[in-house]
């Protein structure tokens, strides 16, 4: 059986079943559709060892009972069950134990007021405004469904570039309506809110979170919000980041702003989502400032306020090492934002599955010293949500992650392809492992060695190390970050240069100080490197440099490969989407290579290694090369095969 509960659809819900309560009722529902098992009994039961959304499922003799001290823990254990019965696995003798370690699991949208979504890849935003609150499209149930399944209980609905405009009380009745659909599946709503609102919306002068005015304003603000929507989650706030106002604006801390919207909030159990993406165009390496801004600040937020950090202390570049801010303050809820849209890995256009990206960050910093986990989702009005078929793995693992952070990234890449496919090992061992090293090939086609940001002004699609803005901000500019010039290659972050490595912990920061030890993966993160530096293979750093990218080009066309011999075991219409993908996906990753090599070569003047492929393009037709798309849309191959 196909899809059981990720994917298929489930008949309206509107009706409640006599004796049962909307969750309850989509949790029997759930069961008759895609249960064929014996009956099975829901419970709810009081349970020492289970959080509110833990579940037991045990089955004996015919019988299946779950249990959980919540009616949204039954609903979890329901669709546990049906997970484990379309993996194939033994569902007679269970016994299962599963609490989630994060009480909150949350999705990011980044979606504007216009429709529009900000690094949305794979159509428009999912909310109608313009139809809600009287329309309700059956993709709103479909998509609290399909979170519900894998644990997701929370979503933020706007773009951390957020709207004034959210907060108007026609507006708030849009975002009741959508508060509505989500609530039986144990999906609370959280918005991103502008900190110059009061400004803006409210005609104040100011915004200052230490002013009477302002204060009093939010207050009344949270308290309409919450007529509205009792049980709403909170706010996620983007302040004094990339020219969003915030309280530095009016000589206050990251601390006074989010203390303030949080006391507003803590009368209804609300929270605080306050983000770290900070970084000025000043001489100070980006790389370090959003420790050095908010370090300091350790200790003096709320407690009902969670500082949420980006996985790496840039900005979700292809790899990098994790955000020494995890950690460093010991006194101050913290949260991780990973990046399930592909801003930064061939948009929905490459098959990069993300676990292994994510379980990376996990191997450095402790889940369970974290208090959440959100995802900037990659959801759209695509028939198929993401864009990219393999894109919807992305979103389960978050999911299942973000439930379990201790699960595999082979386990879970598993538990979905069976879903998704077949359970047919022959499809889905093979794949699994394509699955499993393809973040590494998009590694190496784009960025390897510790490479970042060699993109593309701004789309962030492809490549363009050479980009030269007159006028723009040196941070924003490739060459801050690659630093490439005849003597050699990548960011002098050791001691002796912006020293980034000391904020890290003294063995980490000793490891990544030292050229010789600091891994492979990080090298040029870290060091500025001689082109003829001998690497740990023993190869010049530009040959590895040259291997890398060779390689990766070599790993896509494999799945290439791997994926046409498949053809007879996938349907037919979604063989072919696969398929067209992973051929712009290898073009796409010869460009990559011939782009970074082609340019850094004027650099290292030395040859590419003879027995690796011939670069296919020249450095001048490539650097000619401009997309004409905007920061919301991925290129089609047409659009492609035009423009380069
Ligand atoms: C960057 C994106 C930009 C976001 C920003 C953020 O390019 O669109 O607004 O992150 O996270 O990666 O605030």
């Amino acid at each position: 059986m196909i899809a059981s509960v990720w994917w298929n659809k489930l008949a309206a819900t509107e009706d409640v079943m006599p004796g049962h309560t909307p969750v309850l009722t989509l949790a029997y529902k759930e069961l008759q559709e895609g249960w064929d098992g014996p009956p099975v009994t829901l419970a709810l039961k009081k349970d020492r060892q289970l959080k509110e959304d833990g579940f037991t499922i045990h089955s004996e003799q015919g019988r299946v009972a779950i249990g959980s001290p919540g009616e949204t823990g039954l609903l979890y254990g329901v669709y546990h069950l049906l997970r484990l019965q379309s993996a194939g696995a033994d569902t007679d003798s269970l016994q299962v134990k599963e609490n989630p370690l994060y009480d909150l699991r949350i999705l990011n949208h980044w979606d504007n007021p216009d429709g529009t979504v900000e690094r949305g890849y794979a159509g428009r935003s999912l909310w109608n405004w313009e139809e809600l609150p009287s329309v309700l499209s059956e993709r709103y149930s479909e998509y609290a469904r399909i979170n519900a399944s894998i644990g997701i209980n929370g979503t933020v609905l706007n773009n951390v570039n957020a709207s004034s405009a959210t907060l108007a009380i026609e507006h708030l009745e849009k975002v009741k309506a959508l508060a509505g659909v989500f609530r039986p599946y144990g999906i609370r709503v959280y918005l991103s809110v502008n900190f110059a609102s009061p400004i803006q919306l409210g005609g104040l002068s100011t915004a200052d979170p230490l002013d009477k005015e302002v204060v009093n304003w939010w207050r009344q603000k949270v308290k309409e919000i919450y007529r509205l929507i009792p049980d709403f989650g909170g706010f996620l706030v983007k302040a004094n980041s990339e020219g969003q106002p915030g309280p530095c604006d009016f000589g206050r801390t990251h601390a006074d702003g989010a203390n303030m919207l949080a006391d507003a909030l803590e009368p209804y159990k609300g929270i605080v989502m306050w983000r770290a993406f900070v970084y000025n165009p000043t001489d100070t390496d980006r790389a370090k400032q959003a420790y050095q801004e908010f370090q300091p600040l350790d200790g003096q937020f709320r407690d009902n306020v969670i500082v949420q950090i980006k996985n790496g202390p840039v900005d979700f570049q292809p790899r990098e090492p994790y955000s020494p801010l995890f950690g460093a303050m010991p006194h101050t809820g913290q949260m991780v934002e990973f990046q399930i849209t592909q801003e930064y890995l061939g948009f929905s256009n490459h098959l990069v599955y993300l676990a292994p990206m994510w379980k990376e960050f996990f191997s450095f910093v402790p889940p369970a010293s974290l208090k959440a986990m959100a995802g900037v989702a990659n959801t759209g009005t695509d028939a198929n949500w993401c864009g990219h078929p393999f894109a919807r793995a992305n979103w389960y693992a978050f999911g299942r992650l973000a439930w379990n952070p201790s699960l595999s990234s082979e386990e879970i890449a598993g538990e979905w392809l069976k879903q998704t496919f077949t359970q047919d090992t022959t499809f889905v061992l093979p794949i699994r492992e394509m699955m499993m090293e393809s973040h590494e090939a998009a590694v190496n086609y784009m960025m390897p060695l510790g490479l970042h940001h060699l993109f593309a002004w701004g789309h962030h699609y492809g490549p363009e190390p050479w980009c030269e803005i007159p006028g723009a901000r040196a941070d924003w500019l490739p060459s801050y970050y690659h630093k490439a010039d005849k003597t050699g290659i990548g960011f002098d972050r050791s001691r002796a240069g912006s020293a980034a490595v000391a904020q890290y912990p003294a063995g980490l920061a000793r490891q990544y100080d030292d050229i010789q030890s600091c891994p492979d993966a990080y090298l040029l993160w870290f060091h500025h490197v001689p082109w003829g530096h001998t690497m740990k293979s023993g190869r010049t750093l530009w040959d590895e440099l040259c291997y890398a990218y060779d390689r990766g080009v070599r790993q896509v066309r494999a799945f290439q490969q791997l994926w046409d011999s498949m053809e007879k075991q996938v349907d037919p219409q979604l063989f072919k989407d696969v398929q067209a993908r992973l051929s712009i996906q290898v073009r796409d990753a010869v460009w990559w290579k011939d782009a970074c090599l082609l340019y850094f070569q004027e650099f290292a003047g030395r040859p590419v290694p003879y027995d690796i492929e011939r670069p296919i393009h020249s450095l001048e037709a490539l650097k000619k090369v401009r997309l004409p798309i905007g920061n919301y849309e991925c290129p089609s191959e047409e659009l492609l095969n035009k423009n380069r």
